[in-house]
């Protein structure tokens, strides 16, 4: 093979592997902010966590799954206010709209992460990994702090 055609044949091959539309797709990270996990006794198995999340594209894009070396299992929950009456709806899904942001509070959605493999404190740092509906993959350390506002607990 000649210079010419190994460089033709390579380009061809980087096209295949790397289409166009994936470097754009990559280009459009979903950015994940403010995460924070709330402290609580460490006989408590279920911790909440909280984080915003922004969406710059023009796409909507959903959050599928979180998870983490430190906890079995992390679900994404939303309060849902029935009168007096408060539950907590587990919800498949997190859609984050185009060029926009979602908020993540006590009293609407947040994070339950069940079971710490270690006791967790304030200023201690867990490893979370938040997996989106276009294939990309978020890992963030997100610091353990008390909670400022009056507790909502969570009953489970
Ligand atoms: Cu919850």
């Amino acid at each position: 093979m000649n210079k010419v055609n190994l460089y033709l044949f390579s380009i061809f091959f980087f096209q295949i592997l790397f289409p166009s539309s994936a470097f754009t797709d990559e280009n459009i990270k979903v950015s994940i902010s403010d995460a924070w996990i709330s402290e609580a006794p460490t006989i408590v198995s279920i911790l909440a966590g909280y984080a915003n999340i922004h969406n710059p594209s023009k796409t909507s894009i959903s959050l599928i799954a979180i998870s983490s070396q430190d906890f079995s299992k992390i679900e994404i929950h939303r309060n849902v206010f029935n009168g007096e009456m408060v539950s907590m709806e587990k919800q498949e899904s997190l859609e984050i709209p185009a060029k926009s942001t979602i908020l993540m509070s006590p009293g609407d959605f947040h994070l339950m992460l069940f079971n710490p493999s270690k006791p967790l404190r304030s200023n201690d740092i867990v490893t979370l990994v938040f997996s989106f509906s276009n294939g990309h993959n978020e890992t963030i350390d997100v610091k353990v702090k008390r909670r400022h506002t009056e507790d909502h607990s969570h009953h489970h």
